[in-house]
């Protein structure tokens, strides 16, 4: 197969495809490309594999995607030599995993490390894009694909003193690969979402003091993980063809399907024994499989809400700091559920103590610790688990132009407008994995998706002798009014989130927007097939 390098009209470049990011996306892509006699450089600004695997390598990051519905289903032999060691993968095994997958399909040979994107930029007339990297390196390339993770760009919070501070500290997103060795000091935890959940339950294990600061705190939900016998993976393994085919069916491609009875529908007894059932499961059953009201109902929603609050409120002697943990500024599952393994019980401990800056916000960090509105206090390590600058805060972070010197970023002020989650119109021959507007979930089952669907469209443009390709203004527009008609009537929509575009530590993020696809994934997967099937008509080529 030719390579488009050999039948390149601009004749200088580099690559045929450059592809930011070397985690679950960006890797199968390199495969799918390579596997097409594409030449493909992935740059990746960390020095191994993985992504979001690599770099939150926090205490307590794991899954919460039940793991043997989370590995790539593209290869047989992949799926036989793999051993998941537990229902929900600590980072290290994935990290393992990661490893494992790069260097069975030698993926290491086309990846760069230590190539952090600073800036692409389109050249209209050579039909190829010029990416440069920070150290002022630059490659040109025909295709351009990020795959720069949804959750990619941490954010800390606009404190003062945040650098006067004398001891240790980290975003939990940028978890220093030697470790933070937190036994037996005194450590603060600021934030209580996912991550400060999983890490909280971990470093209340061996701190000498833990202090958890906590603005709004969320709805967690119990994981129930445990390990996987040898014996138990083999019969998983034998059923990989159905659990692929059940993500395949199911809105966000968990395993969980949905009650399709709405919450009124049963008794009250039912309802309760479902929900304890529910509570009682492993992962996102009681979100993702609750009753198909529960998130548009405002009185279904209410009432789970209120379950759960129970669940609190049985689990945390102190009723105070009971009352602490529950929400009362959003319902269950509007906002992401922290999955958890005694997170509840973290504050029954006589080694931590909870701290609600909505009572006693944080007026800075000082040299020696935190000081609030009430006190000081002294610590040894501060932990920011604040969160990302969410689905397009990785894109803002690199200086992308399109026709006429266009900056995406400017282009997604007031919320991203895209087509399929993959093209943005003015910006030919980029796509996107998991870009804004894409179907989410267990994100590898949509990755495996989004990349197999961008190979065809490179190897369409190649196969007709074509250089470029863009999504059409109309095409986007049509994309995004589904997008938006889809997000209609969905209580998370009135939740402020990183699924609504908020963050109040990033300059333009206070205003909510459309950031997410709502629909299901299986809709999503029929539109775009579509697409394909009927030759692209969504697209201009050239
Ligand atoms: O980030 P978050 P995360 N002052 O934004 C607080 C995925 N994930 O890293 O809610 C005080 O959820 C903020 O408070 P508030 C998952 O999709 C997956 O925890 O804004 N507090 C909140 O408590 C998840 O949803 C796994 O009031 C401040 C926290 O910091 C997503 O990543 C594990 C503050 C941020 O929570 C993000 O999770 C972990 C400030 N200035 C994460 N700024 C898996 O299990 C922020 N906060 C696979």
């Amino acid at each position: 197969m030719t390579t488009l390098q050999q039948t390149d009209a601009a004749g200088d470049l580099d690559f045929d495809a450059v592809v930011i990011g070397a985690g679950l996306s960006g890797m199968y892509m390199l495969y799918r490309l390579r596997e097409r006699g594409l030449k493909v450089r992935v740059l990746e600004a960390g020095t191994g594999v993985g992504g979001t695997w690599y770099w939150n390598r926090y205490p307590g990051a794991r899954f919460d995607s039940e793991s043997w519905s989370y590995g790539f289903s593209f290869s047989q032999e992949l799926l036989d030599e793999w051993d998941w060691q537990e229902h929900f993968a600590g980072q290290p095994e994935v990290e393992r995993y990661c490893r494992h997958v790069a260097q069975k399909f030698d993926l290491n040979a086309d990846i760069q490390f230590r190539a952090r994107v600073a800036a692409a930029h389109f050249d209209a007339e050579g039909h190829c894009w010029t990416v440069r990297l920070d150290d002022g390196t630059s490659y040109r390339t025909r295709f351009l694909i990020s795959a720069i993770g949804l959750l990619s760009a941490p954010t800390m919070p606009r404190f003062e003193g945040i650098e006067d501070f004398q001891g240790q500290w980290c975003h939990t997103g940028l978890w220093p690969k030697e470790g933070i060795d937190y036994a037996g000091k005194r450590v603060a935890v600021i934030g209580t979402g996912a991550s400060g959940v999983q890490a909280i339950q971990e470093i209340c294990k061996t701190a000498a003091h833990l202090t958890v600061f906590q603005r709004r705190p969320n709805w967690c939900t119990p994981l129930h993980n445990g390990p996987i016998t040898k014996p138990e993976m083999d019969e998983i393994r034998s059923r990989y063809d159905e659990i692929f085919e059940l993500c395949r069916q199911t809105a966000a491609c968990f395993v969980h399907t949905i009650n399709p009875r709405g919450t009124f529908e049963v008794s009250e007894a039912e309802r309760l024994a479902f929900w304890e059932e529910r509570y009682d499961g492993q992962g996102f059953g009681i979100w993702q499989g609750n009753f198909r009201d529960m998130l548009v109902d405002r009185e279904a929603n209410r009432l789970m809400s209120e379950f759960v609050a129970d669940k609190i409120r049985q689990r945390v002697k102190d009723p105070k700091t009971a009352d602490l943990l529950i929400p009362d500024d959003h319902g269950f599952g509007t906002r992401r559920v922290p999955q958890e393994t005694g997170y509840y019980e973290v504050y029954n401990r006589d080694n931590v103590s909870l701290v609600s800056m909505l009572e006693t916000p944080i007026e800075r960090i000082t040299a020696s610790g935190v000081r609030t509105s009430e006190k000081d206090y002294d610590f040894d390590v501060i932990i920011y688990a604040t969160g990302f600058d969410a689905v397009t805060g990785a894109f803002d972070r690199i200086d992308i132009r399109g026709n006429g010197g266009v900056k995406l970023k400017e282009k997604w002020t007031g919320g991203p407008r895209t087509f399929v989650g993959v093209m943005v119109d003015d910006f030919p021959n980029m796509f996107m994995i998991m870009g804004p507007h894409a179907a989410l979930g267990n994100n590898p089952r949509s990755i495996e998706y989004n990349v197999e669907w961008i190979r065809d469209l490179i190897g369409h443009v190649t196969d007709e002798g074509l250089t470029r390709t863009e999504a059409r203004p109309d095409s986007v527009a049509e994309w995004n009014a589904f997008v938006h008609e889809k997000a209609e009537g969905l209580l998370s929509n009135e939740i402020d989130s990183w699924m609504t575009g908020i963050n109040m530590n990033v300059e333009g993020k206070q205003t909510r927007t459309i950031v997410r696809y709502s629909g299901t994934a299986p809709e999503y997967r029929a539109f775009c097939d579509e697409v394909a099937a009927t030759g692209y008509r969504e697209l201009d080529f050239g």
